[in-house]
């Protein structure tokens, strides 16, 4: 066990454990949410049904530790998303770079969350996933599908002091091939506290 694990047990007993990040893993239905948790989990590649209930899980990946919420993304599932909203740390909204004829729905949900008040200041990273296959979207392509082009803020290293929008980044991906969310969670962690 590191040092810093050791700190973070040993103040526990005192309630002063450090307040664990939460992060809400949204985007529709197919997308990909739940394998991702269980690679992330342990690093296993498992077939999922689609997410009926909301689940949590308690991750840490780099020097992130979070309680990840996978709320499913079917239409129903989506509905109770707003329930989930306060005191989120970031959102990792994912879509199936693949699944063209989604992208306008993917957009509107986006842009929903995007706007509601309770996220406003929430850092956002955008998974483009799947791009194992094919004819996936290019990053250009996706970012200009779900009218992204100009409102990203920048995928290296970040001044806090000069941020006044919310930070918000696309990174493609392929999680079952392990490949492109790494350097996303990593850009992620630095707007964690
Ligand atoms: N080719 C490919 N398929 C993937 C990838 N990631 C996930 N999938 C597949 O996409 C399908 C949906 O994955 P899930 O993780 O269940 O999707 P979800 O976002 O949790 O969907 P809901 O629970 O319905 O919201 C599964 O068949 C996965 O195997 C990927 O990187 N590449
Ligand atoms: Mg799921």
């Amino acid at each position: 066990m590191s040092l810093v694990d050791w700190s973070h047990e040993a103040l526990a007993p005192l309630g002063l454990r450090r307040k664990e990040a939460k992060i809400l893993f949204l985007g529709l239905d197919n997308a990909g949410k739940t394998t991702l948790l269980h690679i992330l989990k342990d690093e296993r590649l498992v077939q999922h049904q689609p997410t009926q209930f909301p689940t949590s899980v308690e991750l840490r990946v780099g020097k992130i530790e979070f309680r990840a919420f996978d709320l499913g993304g079917r239409q129903i599932a989506r509905r109770i998303w707003p329930d989930y909203y306060a005191k989120v740390d970031a959102v990792i909204y994912v879509v199936d770079a693949c699944d063209k004829e989604r992208f306008a729905e993917s957009k509107r949900e986006l842009d929903a969350l995007l706007s509601d008040e309770a996220l406003a200041k929430v850092p956002f990273l955008v998974l483009g996933n799947k791009i194992d296959i094919p004819h996936a979207a290019s990053e250009d392509e996706l970012l200009y599908h779900l009218g992204l082009t100009d409102f990203t803020t920048g995928k290296g290293k970040v001044n806090l002091a000069d941020q006044t929008v919310r930070p918000l980044e696309v990174f493609m991906c392929s999680v079952v091939r392990k490949m492109g969310y790494g350097e996303g969670f990593e850009w992620m962690s630095q707007y964690i506290k």
